[in-house]
């Protein structure tokens, strides 16, 4: 009998109702599988050719979703019967015994020896978060192109040993520890990276996947057979996770109502102060958001950020621009999409939505990561107020237990308040954080930094990396940290308050504002632990190429994806 044809191929996603399955099947219809559908029940699993099992999130909550479904016997025989199985992040990790993530140990299918435990690194963020190497464990043609960057988003990590050898594919190296990055037992293969999100690498290996269970009588795809000794130390001490290159989108409506990419200088997007005296100053307009996403994906972006810059004035709930635009980029870009604005509790026509409802709505239109930037500063002085103590009701707390911390981005603005030595005293009594600088004159000054909300619009008392420490207690998984004072000058990001931060906080920290060129991405990555740098204006003018941005870190020896 033929084989089927890739349309026609039956495809089952298991959907157990987290984690962002829109991308995986905007992937799997790029490759022209577009035969796929949704299943949740045990019968379900029992009758179907093909399960790709995604998964991002918590172990537990995955695990409690798998028990109330009541497919985990019917998934358990399915995997150990050798059907064709394809697992994603956690769709990996639950086939091991069982995991730390959650209350105590939580068992999982226990198809693979070993557990899933946090990383134990100290020298590098948790999560870790960015595109990474896999190095192969097994000789023979897998679906993972050995050396190819992978896009991974994980705070656990399964480590190979003896006993499970057999079933590793491939390692990575993180903060010292190598992991296993993908596993592979006849029909059955999984790995912790995301190929949904890992560009055209990631197309390739479902793709490659795919076909070989499609056609499995093929002789283009042979099986794996003999395994490669394996050292069960790290394999190297050189970081191989890529500093990634973001590029951000402020996205907001103009004066004709359409969305369009602005920017502003120090977040002021209208076109010249002259302008505005004379009361005809008109938001800057970049180009179209969909097309610009687009053009940055295909010239080697490693995330894209989407800004709603005036959420906090529009009807959230009733207009909420970026979906749209989300649902359109998420079906042709194949790297992560993060979006933010107006994330928090909301209260509109009489309606109450928790700040989780409208994440949702963003997860289901192909978000990856959400943002949030005033409302996690109100979330920081309340957690102050009440001695630390978390009540689970912040948008921080609601989003990340249920899609997990490292679907959640904190999104900073601060604005440097400078001080005199007196005003150092005083800043510091505040429990601020005072650190020298060089201000715009060129001039070394002392300053802190005063975290601010609406777009920069009202300041608040609390410095940005108080709002850091508590945000990360909260339960966020990374920051992006901007500075009002640095945006739109392209005289490089603001060092001191990068080390500042990166030095309170154990997650990643992208660097914003302020970048003019190759050389500020080498200087901030060389001079602080930021694990990845942000750019717009100098992109959206067309002034650098993200290309060019790269061959400069490249040449100064910062890891990155090219
Ligand atoms: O407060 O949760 O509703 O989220 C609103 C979001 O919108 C926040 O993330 C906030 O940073 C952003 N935002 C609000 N107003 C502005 C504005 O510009 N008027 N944009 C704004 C912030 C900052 C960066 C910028 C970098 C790099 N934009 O995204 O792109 O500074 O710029 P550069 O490379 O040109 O220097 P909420």
């Amino acid at each position: 009998m033929s084989s089927p044809s890739r349309s026609t191929f039956p495809i089952s996603v298991l959907d157990y109702g987290a984690g962002n399955i829109l991308s995986l099947l905007n992937a799997l219809t790029s490759l022209s599988y577009t035969n796929f559908k949704k299943i949740t029940t045990a019968a379900e699993i029992r009758e179907a050719e093909c399960i790709i099992f995604p998964g991002v999130g918590a172990y537990s909550s995955a695990m409690e979703s798998l028990e109330s479904l009541e497919v985990v016997e019917a998934l358990k025989e399915y995997v150990k019967a050798d059907r064709p199985y394809f697992g994603i992040c956690l769709g990996m990790q639950t086939l091991f015994e069982s995991s730390e993530e959650g209350e105590g140990i939580v068992q999982g299918l226990g198809i693979i020896k070993g557990t899933v435990d946090k990383f134990k690194t100290t020298t590098a963020s948790v999560p870790s978060i960015g595109w990474n190497t896999t190095t192969d464990r097994k000789t023979g043609t897998s679906p993972v192109p050995s050396g190819s960057m992978k896009y991974f988003v994980h705070s656990y990590r399964a480590l190979p040993t003896s006993s499970n050898l057999s079933w590793v594919c491939t390692t990575t190296d993180y903060g010292g520890e190598t992991y296993i990055s993908s596993v592979e037992n006849g029909n059955v293969f999984a790995c912790q990276f995301h190929p949904e999100k890992s560009g055209t690498v990631g197309l390739s290996i479902i793709r490659s996947y795919l076909d070989r269970v499609r056609e499995p009588n093929s002789t283009s795809s042979p099986r794996i057979t003999t395994i490669k000794s394996l050292p069960l130390v790290p394999t190297s001490s050189v970081e191989t996770l890529c500093k990634r290159v973001v590029v951000a989108l402020d996205v907001r409506s103009n004066d004709s109502g359409d969305l369009v990419v602005t920017k502003g200088d120090q977040y002021d997007v209208r076109e010249t102060k002259d302008h505005k005296e004379e009361g005809k100053a008109k938001v800057r307009n970049l180009g179209k958001p969909a097309e610009l996403a687009r053009k940055y994906a295909e010239g080697g972006a490693d995330e894209i950020s989407f800004l709603n810059i005036t959420s906090f004035r529009s009807n959230v709930i009733s207009d909420l621009p970026l979906v749209d635009l989300l649902k359109f980029c998420s079906e042709r870009i194949f790297v992560p999409l993060t979006v933010g604005g107006g994330i928090r509790d909301i209260l509109e026509d009489g309606n109450v939505y928790k700040a989780v409802e409208v994440a949702d709505r963003y997860f289901r239109a192909g978000a990856d990561k959400v943002s949030i930037g005033s409302d996690s500063v109100t979330a920081s002085l309340k957690l102050i107020e009440k001695g630390y103590v978390k009540d689970g009701e912040s948008s921080i707390e609601q989003i990340s237990a249920r899609y997990g911390v490292q679907a959640v981005v904190v999104s900073i603005d601060p604005k440097r308040v400078y001080v005199d030595e007196e005003g150092k005293v005083e800043a510091e009594k505040a429990g601020y954080t005072v650190r020298d600088v060089v201000d715009v004159e060129g001039e070394r000054r002392m300053c802190w930094w005063q975290a601010t909300v609406k777009g920069g619009r009202e300041t608040r008392d609390i410095d940005a990396v108080k709002v850091a420490e508590c945000v990360e207690q909260l339960g966020a998984g990374e920051i992006m940290l901007n500075c009002i004072d640095m945006d739109g000058q392209g005289n490089g990001y603001d060092l001191e308050l990068m080390k500042a931060v990166t030095e309170a906080v154990g997650i990643p920290v992208i660097a914003s504002s302020g970048a003019g060129g190759g050389e500020h991405f080498v200087e901030v990555f060389r001079e602080t632990n930021v694990s990845a740098a942000l750019a717009a204006g100098i992109f959206h003018r067309g002034e650098v190429k993200i290309d060019e941005i790269k061959d400069a870190m490249l040449a100064a020896g910062v890891v990155t994806r090219k």
